[in-house]
């Protein structure tokens, strides 16, 4: 290892990282086992975790473990991926986000119309942390093998495609809309996001062609996860120009990185609205008269379902209510 070389994350924990740089002369890429030097990172405070899968970091050999290095600081981020999910989260019991992927060009979210069930809510949360990340993001509706006419999921697809978001439905299983997805990840860093069960996993090993990441069973409980991926892992296909990062199953979302009144600020079809109500930027959208969001409810033009998750990631926000 040279004096000073620069490195990607490719997983790590709190303290652990393994860091894929040149490992030394003619060695070629490795993966290296790091530690953080003096155990903190400059700039970096306030997160649960200092480094995720996609991070650039520089490091130097670790004197005391050789074959491992020690980090000395992070390069600039491009973004990052973000999430709350303590039960309970309010101001007195506020902790710390968990950075689950930094530097994406993309951020699939993955869903199912069943096992587990359909959750529409749940990617209003992924969909808006996206948009505060300024992630480009797609809808990936895995297990369309298992669908069986659904109108509120149709609708609900439907409406995510018309406020903007790319819907990709596709099976893991039988292959069934696999090119389509393919071709948005190619080329790209792309972050597989929802919860435990909906196929992150598989459809990393259906797109990379090979066994790379251990798949779960679907837990009849549904919320409480299998556990499999733990933390954030970096995978990329041989030739190295197209690369996924896979996600822990994630149970409850609550946006960070924005208060309660900004909610109307990144919601996108909300965000033409925002301060245009009667009562300005101090309406609450909920009984006001002159209240543009409302009326944009009755109009059809926001989906009654994205109201009701816009008012229950702002209870949530002011701490008023637990998360679903
Ligand atoms: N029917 C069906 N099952 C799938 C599909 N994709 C994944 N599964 C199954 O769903 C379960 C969870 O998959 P896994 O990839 O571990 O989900 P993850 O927790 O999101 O990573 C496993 O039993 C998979 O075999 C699919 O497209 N169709
Ligand atoms: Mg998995
Ligand atoms: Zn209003």
């Amino acid at each position: 290892m040279r004096d000073t070389i620069k490195g990607q994350v490719i997983r790590g924990s709190r303290n652990i990282f393994f860091v894929r740089a040149e490992g030394g002369a003619g060695e070629g890429k490795a993966e290296i086992e790091c530690r953080i030097k003096g155990k903190v990172l400059k700039g970096v405070e306030g997160f649960y975790n200092p480094l995720a899968p996609g991070d650039w970091v520089s490091l130097e050999r670790d004197p005391s473990h050789p074959g491992n290095g020690l980090i000395l600081a992070l390069e600039e981020r491009r973004n990052r991926f973000t999430r709350r999910n303590q039960q309970g989260f309010d101001r007195n019991r506020s902790t710390l986000p968990q950075i689950l992927a930094a530097n994406v060009d993309a951020l699939f979210c993955v869903c199912t119309p069943a096992s587990p069930p359909w959750r529409p809510r749940f990617l209003d949360r992924l969909l808006l942390q996206a948009d505060i990340a300024r992630i480009p993001a797609w809808i990936v509706c895995n297990k369309w093998d298992l669908f069986q006419e659904d109108a509120d999921v149709e609708e609900r697809l439907e409406d995510f495609r018309r406020i903007g978001y790319p819907v990709i439905r596709v099976s893991a299983r039988t292959g069934e809309g696999l090119e389509e997805l393919r071709v948005a990840a190619a080329g790209r860093l792309s972050a597989l996001i929802g919860q435990s069960g909906v196929g992150k996993s598989s459809l990393i090993n259906a797109l990379l062609g090979e066994n790379r990441q251990k798949v779960g069973a679907v837990n009849e409980k549904y919320d409480r996860g299998n556990h499999i991926t733990s933390m954030s892992v970096l995978l990329e296909d041989p030739g190295r120009s197209t690369a996924f990062i896979d996600t822990p199953g994630i149970r409850r979302f609550l946006p960070d990185g924005i208060s309660s009144d900004e909610v109307e600020l990144y919601m996108r079809e909300f965000a033409p609205l925002a301060g245009k109500c009667g009562f300005g930027f101090s309406c609450a959208h909920r009984t006001e008269p002159g209240c543009k969001i409302m009326e944009a409810v009755h109009a059809g033009v926001i989906h009654e379902d994205r109201y009701e998750s816009f008012l229950r990631i702002k209870d949530e926000l002011t701490g008023k209510a637990v998360n679903e």
